[in-house]
């Protein structure tokens, strides 16, 4: 029987999902955070920042409404029958400061933030905001993976590439995480699996570069349609065993009509249970840090955007409680 750390819950039978005062899936507050469960394994924290946006701007109202949407999402996982809370300590560390204005020195800002939060051994998992802010996040995930030669790993969800160099002249915005991401030997090109991605594109050559770089792109018809998102996944979890993964979901990668709520929508997009699919199929990874991005509360509709999301970041500790179970 493995020792774990656990997250004390307030009892849903007993204190109501409607009443209290907020926290990301109702975990404490990193500042509450019980001495035997510290440090924390893993620190949810929100990244209200939407200055990286090209089209439609209020992502930085995400992580208020993912909070919200949150309460309702519970600890014992079914289809991976693993209980989160049970088998690691799950901190809320509040939100980064940001810097409204400038995405670089967002950026900068948030790896700064995101260095102070729990310790070396904890996990950042990075609400958004838009998909700007995991530059930082990763940046801070490859530090404490004790950088990796050669980069993390990157399972991906998005229906975009993120891999634009520029936009409006600028290097940092939410169409360039991964581009620079890659210029900073964060990550490994060649160990990263995009799945999701959909047309139209500005150009043909924003694609033609990720194959280039030996990105491994499974289009969102496939992922549907076929079993090939399915079997990439599998494929990228044995491949990438003893590498390090960063996961990062673009909620856009959600069709419309289940992710209305985000900034640049994309019709022919995944169910919400397709992405889960996709998602638990990643069981077995050795992921070391997150983010769940492009939540839009402004355009959403009876909030089930920032309900999808919510239940991303339930559906990202289950995976790293089935490994610390293993
Ligand atoms: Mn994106």
């Amino acid at each position: 029987m493995k020792e774990h750390k656990s997250t004390p819950l307030p009892n849903g039978r007993l204190h109501p999902r409607f009443a209290g005062l907020l926290s990301f899936l109702r975990v404490p507050r990193l500042q509450d955070l019980l001495a035997e469960n510290s440090p924390a394994d893993w620190a949810i924290y929100g990244a209200p920042f939407d200055g990286g946006t090209t089209y439609r701007p209020g992502a930085r109202f995400g992580p208020r409404a993912i909070r919200d949407a949150s309460q309702y999402v519970k600890a014992y996982h079914l289809e991976l029958a693993v209980d989160w809370a049970k088998s690691m300590s799950v901190v809320d560390a509040g939100d980064a400061p940001t810097a409204p204005f400038s995405c670089e020195a967002n950026a900068q800002m948030l790896t700064e933030y995101a260095r102070t939060i729990g310790g070396v051994s904890t996990k950042l998992l990075a609400v958004g905001g838009d998909h700007s802010i995991a530059l930082a996040n990763m940046r801070v995930a490859f530090e404490r993976a004790g950088r990796p030669q050669g980069g993390l790993a990157v399972l991906h969800f998005d229906a975009h590439l993120d891999t634009v160099d520029r936009v409006w002249g600028e290097a940092y915005s939410h169409a360039s995480p991964f581009r620079r991401a890659i210029e900073e030997g964060i990550i490994a090109p060649s160990k990263m699996l995009s799945i999701g991605t959909r047309g139209p594109l500005t150009m043909a050559e924003d694609l033609a570069w990720c194959k280039a770089q030996g990105i491994e792109v499974v289009s969102s018809q496939d992922a549907i349609n076929s079993i090939v998102g399915l079997e990439a996944v599998a494929r990228f979890v044995t491949r990438e065993a003893q590498r390090p993964v960063y996961l990062s979901i673009d909620i856009d990668v959600l069709d419309p009509a289940f992710a209305p709520g985000t900034g640049t929508p994309v019709p022919g997009g995944l169910t919400t249970a397709r992405l889960f699919e996709h998602l638990r199929a990643a069981k077995g990874m050795h992921c070391v840090g997150a983010d769940v991005v492009e939540v839009l509360p402004d355009r959403d509709t009876a909030g089930i955007t920032a309900l999808a999301a919510a239940h991303c970041l339930a559906e990202i500790l289950a995976l790293d409680a089935c490994v610390r179970n293993a």
